[in-house]
């Protein structure tokens, strides 16, 4: 059996963060979990481009463009998606979700979730950086884990 496991890795690293204006009160909370995340694990702000987009329904058409135009190696969705009085929330909620994996699979490019998806404001800043932690800054060390890990299969290609 040969196993293989990613650990937090920087090098090489060009990572494309798309985070939605909507909910900015929280999603800028994110932003800054996932920039700090990448900053103690060696990523230079050089390597970074942060592409804000309207909401989280555009998230996944902002991420194919860091990956198509910006040659990102791996891209960190940042949104917050609240449940209302209508469908509205699976619609949106949904479409990022299937988006964001739909790129990902279809780019072989590591896609990190980091979009809140929750019954009210308080779930929600909970996860930004409140008592459930930050979710941007968990987002960040999923896609440095999953570069490594492809880097590691590669140079086992074969093997
Ligand atoms: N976008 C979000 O990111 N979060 C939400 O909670 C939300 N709600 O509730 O409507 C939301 N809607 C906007 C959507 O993402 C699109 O930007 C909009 O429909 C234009 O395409």
């Amino acid at each position: 059996m040969t196993e293989f496991a990613g650990e937090p890795s920087s090098q090489g690293a060009r990572i494309g963060i798309v985070v939605s204006r909507f909910n900015d009160f929280v999603t800028e909370r994110l932003l800054s979990g996932a920039r700090l995340c990448l900053s103690e694990n060696g990523v230079q702000e050089s390597d970074i481009d942060v592409a804000w987009a309207p909401g989280a329904w555009e998230l996944p058409l902002a991420a194919r463009h860091l990956i198509e135009k910006r040659g990102c190696t791996a891209v960190i969705a940042l949104g917050c998606v609240v449940r209302g009085d209508t469908p509205h929330f699976d619609f949106v909620a949904n479409a990022a979700a299937n988006g964001l994996s739909q790129v990902s699979a279809n780019a072989g490019v590591p896609v990190a979730f980091g979009v809140l998806t929750t019954d009210n404001m308080e779930q929600a800043l909970a996860r930004a950086g409140g008592t459930a932690g930050n979710k941007g800054w968990e987002a960040a060390l999923a896609v440095l884990e999953m570069l490594d890990l492809g880097s590691k299969l590669e140079a086992a290609r074969g093997a």
